[in-house]
């Protein structure tokens, strides 16, 4: 819909869902601004979405069908595709076939994936990259309420007191929720309380902090339970609308806070207000769910806010904030192993049968398919002979992913569709198929808070790309089911969807859209953000409150639930627990967010944070390059020392990969242990050893061109000029300047070098025409230039490139804090300190820092702090 600044869509990354408005600027490029009338973010965007018109360029693109690597076209394509799958279904049964799809999604492609997977070919086995990041909370979700419901919206951070983030990092991850919670605390005093091992940006604007122990939040959420019975918080009128509570305690009881290894103090101060609090919100996120007990910690939480009734009324309840754009609709489409559609289930044989009629489906499978990691054992033990992989990259993001990488390979027909062929999945692929691009396709979207909003194209696709859906409909049109998948546009599959859900009603389930299942294309195409269900007479809301639920009996469920351990056992052998996250300016594997040069600067290099006295024990020092050692695999990091993680754990980002740092790739690390009810693997509690890495060279290079390094470790980034890349390796090229020549690939290019073989420096500027192209430097240390100057190349020419700092009168930015307005360190510190600024506004008023998206806040509020106690002290 072209509203009057611009066409009005949903930017592509967190389930926060924000609108954005998409116009044209200036210079003819896609402008996104944040849509002030949605009502997910009221015109608020973060980095990542203010970000989103740097990411539309063309030259990573993938841009037609690839069979073998060589170019093909649809038609090839579709029928080899067709006739694979076809050929392994006859020879060895619909199981023998697989779906490994995506929460990012549409609606409209994810409704149709598993139609064509459960309806037409008869097999559950299509699952989604939602197992390693919602499946828990849907298990935790199930069991208590017998239906996967959210119950809360997002007004209610603006109404709570209280509230309690568990394993979510918001500040970072869900920015423009988080920004909306510290408006909230300004005006109604919130209180808010962090609790996650690590001390993340979330922990800043916090009233209290708990780093508890990995894994230990079933024991502190059990501990909670027993304070709330034994201090008279239950609320006995909404115990009537429940079932457990007594066993539930019963359980509780036996539960000792020293899993957590909090204090007493600490415990009872988090009771104090929890308790004291009626209107109290519990977000969680992938600190509960990625657990071998991630649905116990989910209905520990669910627990606490069933015994007290806090749940389904303004400012209170549990809020599962979902990771992916579309994590909540791939959930109401049924797009999981274990689901059938619109919170049907495949284990009820009357669902599967009103289905089956309502598709006129061939066959329905009666057992649940394969979940993300048993299919991907599957692939390798070759019970899976034909893999399709949409918009999700396992290769990188599963866990034990050399393994997945192995199976994937192994696998006698893979497809990939993808908007770009330079990812580790699409690498390993026999046929790689384009799929339009955010920006260039129209359908639907469900945030965290049940709102579905629509995404609206404003580019043309590009070369051959063709939207998601319409390749999978030409694949189950080309096996035979014409009809089936004979669809002309995005809003005949949301139709159809949407009156399916109506039939799901019929069965008395939540998910429920039927007011929208007589949609005209003219009120698709303007549909503004509606929150489900959408009935007769009902549209959006909470649930709950009304003590009405999901399970046969109407009742919620207490489940009786004991702390376990995290499935890997520290030992002398790997000492340390390795948790992994998100960084602010990356999302995910970086095919997209890592071609900006803005995202790329905040942190260019994957990293391993160690505790102080842990670096101090193993010799570490700042900027060391750190192995990494797991049972499944090893990896080389940066070390960066800091105390935000406990002694013993160690912390690394997801976001690296083949393509932008190969020995970054930390789900090599991590063990494929899931959670026995949900299947979501154990992401956070992997065990390691670390010890510094004895490289006998360091390198750093800048180049205007993607270099082809050749090195132990390396981690390549954008800059506005080209790129830069760190490198490090256990023996030393014989000749620099050769090896120079080969890394940029500038065999005639004229060179001014420094060499200085007896102490192993090199320092090598590549030149044409006096115009520089590319520097490396070389040295047995990691290499001491000023990177954030060198990263501005080729702006500044000249053989005085070699100094590796900037001339005296540029100065020197320094890291990147600011990403929507480039503004590095030392400029902020030297406009604290020469204009006197007191306050993170103040800083916004000088330099513009912090005010748009606002997630540099925390940051800059700690260089405040440390530029004022740092002055006070001289
Ligand atoms: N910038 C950015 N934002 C994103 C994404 C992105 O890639 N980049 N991805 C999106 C997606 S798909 C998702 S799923 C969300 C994830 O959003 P979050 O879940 O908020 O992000 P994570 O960094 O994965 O993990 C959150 C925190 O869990 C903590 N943690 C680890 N173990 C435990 C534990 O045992 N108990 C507790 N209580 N905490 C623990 C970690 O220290 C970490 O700080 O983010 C979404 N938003
Ligand atoms: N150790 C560890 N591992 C984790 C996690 C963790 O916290 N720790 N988090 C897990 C979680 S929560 C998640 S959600 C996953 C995410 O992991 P992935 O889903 O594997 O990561 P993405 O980079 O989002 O992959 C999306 C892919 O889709 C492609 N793409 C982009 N747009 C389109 C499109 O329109 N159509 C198609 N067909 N393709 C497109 C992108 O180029 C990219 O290759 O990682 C999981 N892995
Ligand atoms: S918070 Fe940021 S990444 Fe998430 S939807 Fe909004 S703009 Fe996009
Ligand atoms: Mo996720």
């Amino acid at each position: 819909m072209s509203a009057p600044g611009g066409i009005r869509s949903t930017c592509p990354y967190c389930g926060v869902g924000c609108g954005v408005l998409l116009s044209e600027d200036k210079n003819g490029a896609l402008s996104v601004r944040g849509d002030p009338d949605h009502p997910a973010n009221f015109g608020r965007l973060c980095s990542k979405g203010s970000a989103l018109g740097e990411t539309l360029g063309l030259e990573h693109r993938l841009l037609a069908p690839k069979i073998d690597g060589q170019d093909s076209d649809w038609d090839t394509a579709l029928d080899l595709v067709a006739d694979r799958f076809s050929q392994s279904i006859r020879d060895h049964g619909p199981d023998s076939v697989a779906f490994y799809v995506s929460g990012q999604l549409l609606t409209e492609d994810y409704y149709v994936a598993n139609k064509l997977m459960k309806g037409f070919i008869g097999s559950a086995n299509i699952d989604t990259n939602s197992r390693l990041c919602m499946a828990s909370s849907v298990a935790g979700h199930k069991r208590a309420f017998g239906s996967d419901t959210v119950p809360g919206t997002y007004e209610d951070l603006d109404e709570a007191d209280l509230v309690v983030l568990v394993g979510s990092n918001l500040a970072w991850c869900h920015p423009v929720l988080y920004q909306r919670l510290l408006a909230a605390r300004k005006s109604r005093g919130t209180k808010i309380v962090v609790v996650d091992p690590r001390r993340t940006a979330s922990c800043d604007g916090a009233d209290l902090h708990l780093a508890l122990q990995p894994g230990s939040d079933v024991a502190l959420f059990n501990h909670l339970l027993r304070e709330i019975g034994a201090r008279g918080a239950v609320d006995p009128d909404f115990l009537q609308h429940t079932n457990g509570f007594e066993a539930a305690l019963e359980a509780a009881q036996l539960e000792t806070l020293s899993p957590t290894g909090l204090s007493e103090e600490e415990v009872r101060a988090f009771c104090d207000m929890w308790i004291g609090t009626e209107k109290t919100v519990t977000i969680y996120s992938q600190g509960v769910n990625q657990s071998t007990s991630g649905s116990d910690k989910v209905n520990a939480i669910l627990n606490c806010h069933l015994a007290t009734g806090r749940i389904g009324r303004p400012g209170m309840g549990p809020l599962s904030v979902t990771g992916q754009p579309n994590a909540m609709g791939g959930r109401e489409v049924g797009g999981l192993a274990n689901m059938l559609a619109c919170h049907l289930d495949l284990e009820n044989p009357d669902h599967r049968q009103a289905v089956r009629d309502f598709w006129q489906a061939p066959q329905m499978p009666e057992v649940l398919g394969l979940k993300a990691v048993d299919m991907f054992r599957a692939v390798a033990d070759g019970r899976i002979k034909a893999l399709w992989v949409i918009h999700t990259n396992p290769a990188v993001s599963m866990p034990d992913s050399a393994a997945v990488r192995a199976a994937i390979e192994a696998c006698p027909f893979t497809v990939v569709s993808d908007i770009t062929e330079h990812s580790d999945t699409a690498r390993l692929a026999r046929v790689l198929l384009p799929a339009s691009a955010w920006g260039e396709k129209d359908g639907t979207v469900t945030n965290s808070d049940r709102t579905i909003s629509r995404q609206r194209a404003a580019l043309p696709a590009p070369g051959a790309a063709r939207p998601d859906w319409q390749i999978l409909c030409e694949v189950g049109k080309r096996m035979g089911w014409h009809a089936a998948f004979d669809y002309e546009s995005p809003v005949e599959i949301f139709r159809e969807y949407a009156a399916l859900s109506g039939l799901a009603g019929q069965f008395g389930r939540d998910f429920d859209i039927s007011g929208l299942s007589g949609l005209e294309a003219s009120a698709y195409d303007t549909l503004a953000p509606t929150r489900w269900p959408v009935i007769a007479d009902r549209s959006g809301g909470r649930f709950f409150a009304d003590g009405n639920f999901y399970h046969g009996d109407k009742k919620a469920r207490l489940l009786p639930l004991r702390y376990r351990p995290p499935a890997a056992r520290t030992g002398p052998k790997y000492p340390f627990r390795l948790n992994t996250g998100r960084l602010r300016d990356q999302w995910h594997t970086m095919t997209r967010t890592g071609l900006s040069p803005r995202l790329g600067a905040h942190m260019p290099e994957p990293f391993l944070d160690l505790h102080p006295n842990d670096a101090a024990t193993l010799g570490i020092t700042p900027a060391d390059l750190v192995e990494v050692r797991s049972p499944n695999g090893s990896a080389i990091l940066r070390a960066r020392i800091s105390d935000a993680v406990q002694p013993g754990q160690v912390f690394a980002p997801i976001h690296w990969t083949g393509e932008t740092a190969p020995s970054g790739r930390i789900d090599d690390l991590v063990a494929a242990e899931t959670d026995p009810v949900s299947g979501q693997p154990e992401s956070k509690a992997s065990v390691v050893a670390v010890q510094k890495m004895e490289a006998a060279w360091y390198g750093f290079a800048v180049s205007t061109r993607p270099m082809a390094p050749n090195a132990d470790y390396w981690a390549q980034a954008p800059t506005r000029g080209g790129y830069r890349a760190e490198m490090a390796g256990y023996a030393p090229a014989p000749d620099w300047e050769e090896e120079a020549r080969r890394l940029f690939d500038l065999p005639d290019a004229e060179a001014a070098t420094i060499l200085d073989p007896a102490r192993g420096t090199a320092r090598i500027a590549l030149f044409d025409k006096g115009r520089l192209l590319a520097a490396l430097f070389v040295d047995r240390e990691p290499v001491a230039v000023v990177r954030d100057y060198l990263a501005t190349l080729p702006d500044a020419a000249g053989t005085e490139v070699l100094t590796g700092r900037p001339p005296a009168d540029v100065p020197d930015p320094g890291p990147v804090i600011c990403s929507c307005f480039g503004i590095g360190i030392n400029t902020i510190i030297s406009a604290i300190e020469t204009q006197h600024l007191m306050t993170v506004e103040a800083i916004g008023v000088a330099l513009e820092a912090g005010t748009n998206c606002g997630s540099c806040r925390p940051e800059l509020a700690a260089i405040l702090a440390s530029t004022h106690q740092r002055e006070a002290a001289e």
